[in-house]
Order: C-alpha cells, then sequence, then structure tokens
C-alpha cells in the first residue's frame, strides 16, 4: 500500500479533475504527481482524437470548426467518459480535464461562435444529462490552473504543436473566460466539487510550491 495514503477501503477512488486553460501547464502538474504512490493518473486522451480508425479529428476541428465540431465534440466526450467510468487501482484518481469542461468551456465556446448550431448543443445536452445520472460522474476536487491568456497563448506558440497552428489569442481568450465564469467567478455552471485555484502563470521553476499547496490538499481530505 502506498506511504502517502492511509490504508482504508474505499468505496471509490477520490478523484480530483485538473483544468485549465490550453497551454496551461496541465501536463507539468500531472507529471509531477506521477511520483506519488497512490495516484492513478490519467492523461486526456489527445492520441485518440489524433487517430480515431485513422482520422485525425484534432486537426480537422481546427482547420474547419464549422464543419467538424460536432463530430471532434462527440469523440471527445466519448474517450472522457471512458476516463470517468475507468476503474483504477489507486485510491486517488488524478484526471485531465473531465466531461464538465467538455461541456461548459469548449461545448458553450462553439455554440457562443456558432461553430455548433442550437440543435447540436440540445443533442450533447441530453446526453451530458443521461449520463450524468446514469454514470458516476462523481468528483472531489477541482484543481484550477489559472493563468492569463496571454501567457498560454504564449506558451501554445512555443510548443508549436501542429494541429494549433490555427489557434488564434482569440480562441484562448474565449476559452480562458469559460473557465473564469465556470470555475472562478462561478457563474457559468455549477461546480461540482470545491474549487482549488492554483496560480499557474508561475515559471516551471518554482510552481512545485503552489503544487505542494495542492498535493496537501488531495492527501488530507483523502486521508
Ligand atoms: P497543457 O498541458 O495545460 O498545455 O494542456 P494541453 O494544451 O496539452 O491540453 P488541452 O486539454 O488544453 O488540450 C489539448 C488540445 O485539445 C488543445 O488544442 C485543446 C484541445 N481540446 C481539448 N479538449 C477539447 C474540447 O473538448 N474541445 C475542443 N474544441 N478542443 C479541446
Amino acid at each position: 500500500m502506498s506511504k502517502d495514503v492511509s490504508p482504508r477501503k474505499f468505496k471509490r477512488n477520490f478523484t480530483v479533475i485538473v483544468e485549465g486553460n490550453i497551454g496551461s501547464g496541465k501536463t507539468t502538474f500531472l507529471n509531477y504527481f506521477q511520483q506519488f504512490n497512490g495516484v492513478s493518473v490519467l492523461a486526456e486522451p489527445v492520441d485518440k482524437w489524433r487517430n480515431c480508425s485513422g482520422h485525425n479529428l484534432l486537426e480537422k476541428m481546427y482547420s474547419d470548426p464549422k464543419k467538424w465540431s460536432f463530430t471532434f465534440q462527440s469523440y471527445v466526450q466519448l474517450t472522457m467518459l471512458q476516463l470517468h467510468t475507468l476503474k483504477t487501482a489507486d485510491p486517488i484518481k488524478l484526471m485531465e480535464r473531465s466531461i464538465y469542461s467538455v461541456r461548459n468551456c469548449f461545448v458553450e465556446q462553439m455554440a457562443r461562435s456558432k461553430c455548433l448550431d442550437e440543435c447540436s448543443v440540445s443533442v450533447f445536452d441530453e446526453w451530458f444529462k443521461w449520463t450524468k445520472e446514469n454514470c458516476d460522474l462523481s468528483i472531489d476536487l477541482i484543481v484550477y490552473l489559472r493563468t492569463s491568456p496571454e501567457i498560454a497563448y504564449e506558451r501554445t506558440v512555443k510548443r508549436n504543436r501542429p494541429e494549433e497552428q490555427t489557434v488564434s489569442f482569440n480562441y484562448i481568450r474565449d476559452i480562458h473566460n469559460m473557465h473564469e465564469d465556470w470555475l472562478y467567478h462561478k457563474t457559468l455552471f455549477k461546480c461540482p466539487a470545491p474549487v482549488l485555484i492554483i496560480d499557474a502563470n508561475l515559471d516551471k521553476s518554482i510552481i512545485q510550491e503552489e503544487y505542494l499547496k495542492c498535493k496537501t490538499q488531495i492527501f488530507t481530505n483523502r486521508a
């Protein structure tokens, strides 16, 4: 059994979701938590989105959002649901994003920018509602990696992912605003769990202190 978590038997994993803008540093955060016993880290299934029976849906969505948003979001929703329902061996399950940010940030932005029409959004909402009622999507803690849109944009430019060449500052700012309204101002949608805010503008070299705050909260609440 883990040295970090008490050896009680739990009915289900203590589930933490890590949320934040594109380029907010979710991957660095997850990598940091890989070192601890008792934590199953589930990264976002981006590779699946890049290869759905040979189709790169991520690339298609960015190159023609009006045509491909529905297809892309449908597949994202399925793959995120697979992670939510996955039973992991460790008592703590740490997930990169969730079905909640898919709906509350990305689908919402696509609806507002008219990349998704009203009927497509209704179909997502029906799926979302059914899924919440019929699957265990419980979350115990949300970690919000809060960045300024300027820093998030700068990082995405620097990493230079082929699919993200068309990602504009305005898009990053829109996605930032969705996260802010949902997790910071709490005016957009109901939060499914308490939110811990991390200053993710900090450079990689000094951000570990912020991570420690998080570690304490996760392990203390779990024990
Ligand atoms: P990080 O480590 O914080 O820089 O995180 P990223 O940028 O590696 O990961 P993330 O979640 O922001 O997503 C990877 C790519 O997939 C990015 O281009 C945004 C896109 N993406 C993720 N989830 C969704 C979604 O539900 N809808 C849309 N339209 N795009 C999504």
